[in-house]
């Protein structure tokens, strides 16, 4: 097999830059460990900036997420005892986000890819890339039993932070900037209507909680957890009776109720490689950086760094000049570090940290009403937020 772009990894990454490269008449293979129902039903993130929602309809795979994308045009911070509204829009200039969730932006761009001929592997074992130092890289793959290769120009790891791409990068050649936080997320996804037609962000004596939603009918919520709790210890009646107590502040309004679908437990963590380019290998979305889910910024960093890339390729594909390709990795890292930087400020804003003494729990009071109460400081939030211009 022959392609330009060799792709690993068929999460929102790897889909969209093949999608892209597509519009650009690149050609691209993608090939995906786990199965099409697997990635399609894995529930992940659920907001999308401004220019993430912007550049899917752009792109002609955002029909879906116009017709059942819920735009929204604040948000609520809780905090001793009262909740402020974000007026996020009117912050700044008229953007908003859209809650739809990671698996259907997932399942559109599938669809798109598929029904246009795109070559996608699912299910594909002991993926291995060689050649990237040479100008004939290539990929190989076990599918249905069988060894395959792909000969390349480039390939792209989009592979999560799980990856193997990121380990072809050699130790001598890269840095690592890391952080961990001492709790991390239980999520629930229930069949309760969202109590809040806007997302509800807590700061509570018994630590953070998020209450977010996927649909009309379905609600998604967060508690701050310990790194290593058993979720066998939490009852769906403990669950529940959390989500009451951290949210329901003012006596507005109260949780709604319902079966829990899913729970799961989500480290906390921030992470970036630099650079993020070895040779002929780029890395892409997860496989490059993580941030802590508080800014729900993950997916949407993600894409920006598909549209530097394959705006890049294309340019190569067309012309042979590669000034964007080398200047790949330094363009995405400005951004990455400018939404690094906010997801560390909200988690740290929003979190109980076990060894915070009683000065730094003041101080943390006091910036978050500096926030709501200042329109300078909620216009930072707020465009950080609803997402930083793509050229920082
Ligand atoms: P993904 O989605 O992890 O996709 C990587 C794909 O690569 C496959 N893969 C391999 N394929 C072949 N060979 C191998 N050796 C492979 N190893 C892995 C995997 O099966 C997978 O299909 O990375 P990508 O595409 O870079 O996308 C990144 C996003 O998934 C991630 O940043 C977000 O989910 C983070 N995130 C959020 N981001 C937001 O923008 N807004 C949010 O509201 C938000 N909330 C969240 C989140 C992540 C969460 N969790 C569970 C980590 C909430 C949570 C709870
Ligand atoms: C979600 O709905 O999954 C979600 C929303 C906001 C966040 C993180 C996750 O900050």
């Amino acid at each position: 097999m022959r392609t330009q772009v060799a792709i690993i990894g068929a999460g929102p990454s790897g889909l969209l830059l093949s999608h892209l490269l597509h519009l650009e008449g690149v050609d691209t293979v993608v090939v995906e460990s786990q199965s099409r129902a697997y990635v399609e039903a894995r529930i992940r993130a659920g907001v999308l900036e401004h220019g993430a929602a912007q550049t899917l309809v752009e792109a002609g795979v955002g029909a879906r997420l116009q017709r059942e994308g819920l735009v929204h045009h604040g948000i609520n911070l809780n905090f001793s005892g009262q909740t402020h509204r974000i007026d996020l829009s009117d912050l700044t200039g008229g953007s908003a986000v859209t809650v739809y969730g990671q698996h259907e932006v997932v399942k559109d761009l599938i669809e798109a890819r598929l029904s246009s001929g795109g070559d996608l592997r699912f299910a594909a074992s002991d993926v291995q890339i060689s050649g990237i130092d040479g100008d004939a890289p290539g990929l190989a793959f076990t599918q249905d039993g069988q060894r395959q290769e792909i000969a390349c120009a480039f390939v792209a790891g989009c592979d999560g932070f799980h990856g193997v791409s990121r380990g072809y990068v050699p130790a001598s050649q890269h840095r690592i900037y890391e952080r961990s936080y001492p709790f991390a997320w239980l999520g629930i996804l229930a069949a309760a209507r969202p109590a809040s037609e806007e997302l509800i962000y807590a700061r509570h004596a018994n630590g953070f909680a998020l209450l977010s939603m996927r649909s009309a009918e379905i609600t998604r919520a967060y508690l701050q957890c310990a790194p290593d709790e058993d979720l066998a210890q939490w009852s769906d009646a403990h669950v529940w009776d959390e989500l009451h107590k951290r949210l329901e502040v003012d006596g507005a309004f109260r949780v709604n109720e319902g079966p829990i679908l899913q729970r799961g437990v989500t480290p906390m963590r921030s992470f970036v490689i630099e650079p993020m380019q070895y040779r002929r290998l780029f890395l892409v979305g997860d496989a490059a950086h993580i941030v802590p889910p508080t800014g729900a910024k993950g997916m949407n960093l993600a894409m920006a760094d598909v549209r530097v890339l394959s705006r890049a390729l294309a340019d190569y594909f067309r012309s042979g000049k590669t000034d964007r390709l080398d200047a790949y990795s330094a363009t995405c890292l400005r951004r990455v570090w400018q939404v690094q930087r906010f997801s560390w400020w909200m988690t740290a804003l929003l979190h109980r940290f076990p060894d915070a003494d009683a000065f730094g729990e003041r101080l943390r009071d006091a910036e978050l009403r500096h926030v709501v109460s200042s329109r300078a400081a909620s216009r930072v939030l707020a465009e950080n937020y609803v997402g930083l211009p793509y050229d920082i």
